[in-house]
């Protein structure tokens, strides 16, 4: 999976929620028949990554425990790595990973960053996995109030950059990392865009980035009607195309997004177009190392 993390093309990770409350899919995947179905539809759509995730994390939401967690992805896991789909694992909780990567998960993606768990990178770093490090501030029942930031860019900056020294204190290689802005997670709509309209500066830090803008609110407060009720999560579909485009133009490694389909059509036309990114991916995934010898982090 280190290819992975270095691929040239953008990486489209497919949105699996076995949730019965995510806000955007929560309920439409809770039987592992339709998970595995959907799951087998996302891969061939061209998503390089199915992400599962057990446990919703939108704003508000209450904690389950470990073993709800795992009982919802494991077999999910387990069939969509038999039939061959590169599956990530979205959760916070260390056991839950390790559970997930026995079952053939290949990626462990941590929305806390590794903050939730301190036994997080001890199993990303025996399994050599790569790991997605979203910047977080807190469990989803308080993130509302943890939205307060001097410049939201800068902190971010700030806040991964020591998300990533834990992680390679730890012994996790730098080669597996990637970072995640965590748009929506303690984030207005107006940090998200600016995180948005920034994106380079994060990208400065020398490591791939993943954008995950997919039917998120903001979004939908964007596109309200004239009753200023915003757009159903359903109804953000352009949108979502609109802002990964964006992303990966500016040169993220890869967005995650609940329609696959649309968003890898409209990124074979960016391809298509020859349109240069700011930053090329090659030169993103190879920067750690770079960055390190100098001594730079
Ligand atoms: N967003 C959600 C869940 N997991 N993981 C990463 N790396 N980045 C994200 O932005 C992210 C995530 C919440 O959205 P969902 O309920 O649609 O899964």
């Amino acid at each position: 999976m280190t290819d992975l993390v270095r691929a040239p093309a953008p990486v489209v990770m497919g949105v699996l929620n076995v949730t019965p409350d995510s806000f955007s899919d929560g309920g439409r995947y809770a039987d592992v028949d339709a998970a595995i179905g959907h799951g087998v539809r996302l891969r061939d759509d061209g998503a390089q990554l199915v992400d599962v995730g057990g446990e919703s994390t939108r704003p508000g939401a209450d904690r389950i425990d470990a073993e709800t967690e795992a009982a919802r992805v494991l077999p999910v896991i387990r069939e969509l790595a038999g039939a061959g789909v590169a599956v990530s694992i979205d959760t916070s909780r260390a056991r839950v990973a390790e559970a997930a990567l026995a079952a053939g998960a290949v990626v462990v993606n941590d929305v806390s960053g590794g903050l939730a768990d301190s036994d997080m990178a001890r199993v990303v770093r025996d399994a050599g996995c790569p790991w997605v490090l979203m910047h977080w501030r807190g469990h989803s029942r308080g993130m509302r109030d943890l939205a307060t930031y001097a410049d939201v860019v800068a902190d971010v900056r700030t806040e991964l950059a020591q998300r990533v020294d834990e992680a390679l204190r730890a012994g996790v290689a730098a080669e597996k990392i990637v970072l995640d802005p965590g748009l929506g997670f303690a984030k207005t709509a107006t940090h998200n865009w600016q995180l948005t309209a920034r994106l380079p500066e994060l990208l400065d830090l020398g490591y791939p980035l993943l954008f995950g803008a997919s039917r998120k609110s903001y979004l939908g407060a964007l596109l309200a009607g004239p009753d200023g009720r915003a757009r159903p999560t359903g109804e953000r579909e352009a949108a979502t195309v609109a802002t990964s485009l964006l992303a990966v133009a500016a040169g993220a490694w890869g967005v995650r997004v609940h329609d696959v389909r649309a968003t890898a059509d409209a990124l074979a036309v960016w391809r298509a177009s020859g349109s240069p990114r700011l930053l090329a991916t090659a030169d993103v995934g190879s920067a750690p190392a770079r960055a390190h010898g100098q001594g730079e982090r």
